[in-house]
């Protein structure tokens, strides 16, 4: 990995601040996207004192074409080679039925978790492509498999996500480039936290008498996937804990 260059965007939280550590602990030459500059400041500064890495960070909304389009147009030379892209920034707000959820929070979940990707993957891909080396690391989740109750919106964004995985490999079937959809269950980060809306004691409950998989788990199959062998692509992989089965089936102990 050393000397590889990582785009992750959402890297200030969960998922895509363990990606950040995990791939700066094996060398690699890191951008992190994130809304919060301090936030990615501070990344920065423990992980390049820790590991001796680079680290430059990018600050935008991934929902601001004008500010991905600046963000990516203007990145010094030594950064432009991105290597790998990792599109994680994401988010669920609400588990309302369908028919009476907030129009306004369904446009925040969409813009992010597919038009956001969209735009980032077609500013990135280009440069791959030239290049003739790449690989596109979407995180989907088992969400996107089947719809469950309070979930619809958010589930339709997670099958937009294969789907434009999906399409992305075969669009790039001729070319070395690789692309893979990582698939979560329960994960512990913020997501919770931000789907109840600040309510930390029902995000808690989403996670009680199960063991979840945390941040640094996804991490890890994120780094299996983009370390496999140049002629392997592992177009998606479904990672869930023990005792989850589905979304909605789980094994609870009462007594944990
Ligand atoms: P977190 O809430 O911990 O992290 C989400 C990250 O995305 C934060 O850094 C957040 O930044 C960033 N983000 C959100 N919106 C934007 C935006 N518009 N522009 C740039 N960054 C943004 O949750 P997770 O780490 O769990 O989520 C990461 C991904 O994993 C998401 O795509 C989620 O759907 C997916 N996932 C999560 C699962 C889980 O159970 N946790 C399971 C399956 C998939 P900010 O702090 O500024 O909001
Ligand atoms: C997050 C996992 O099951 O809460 O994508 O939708 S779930």
């Amino acid at each position: 990995m050393k000397e590889k260059i990582v785009l992750i965007t959402g890297a200030t939280s969960g998922i895509g601040e363990a990606c950040a550590l995990k791939f700066a602990a094996n060398g690699a030459k890191l951008i992190l996207n994130g809304r919060n500059p301090e936030k990615l400041q501070e990344i920065k500064h423990k992980l390049e004192t820790r590991y001796g890495i680079e680290i430059f960070p990018s600050v935008f909304d991934v929902r601001d074409k004008n500010a991905v389009k600046q963000a990516v147009d203007s990145l010094p030379v030594k950064w432009q080679a991105i290597d790998i892209l990792i599109n994680n920034a994401g988010l669920v707000i609400g588990v309302e039925k369908e028919f009476e959820g907030e129009p306004e929070e369904w446009d925040i979940v969409i813009d992010t978790n597919i038009k956001g990707l969209l735009t980032v993957t077609r500013l990135v891909v280009p440069g791959m492509v030239k290049r003739g080396r790449g690989h596109i690391i979407n995180i989907g989740s088992i969400a996107g498999e089947a719809a469950y109750p309070g979930g619809s919106v958010y589930c339709a964004t997670k099958a937009a996500v294969k789907m434009l995985s999906d399409g992305l490999r075969i669009d790039l079937v001729d070319t070395p480039l690789r692309v893979t959809n990582i698939k979560p269950g329960l994960v512990e980060t913020n997501f919770s936290v931000t789907r109840f809306r600040g309510d930390k004691s029902k995000a808690d409950a989403v996670y009680s008498g199960i063991l979840p998989l945390t941040g640094k788990d996804i991490a890890e199959t994120v780094y299996f996937t983009a370390t496999a062998p140049e002629h392997i692509q592992i177009a998606e992989v479904l990672v869930m804990p023990t005792h989850q089965a589905t979304a909605t089936i789980t094994y609870r102990n009462p007594g944990s």
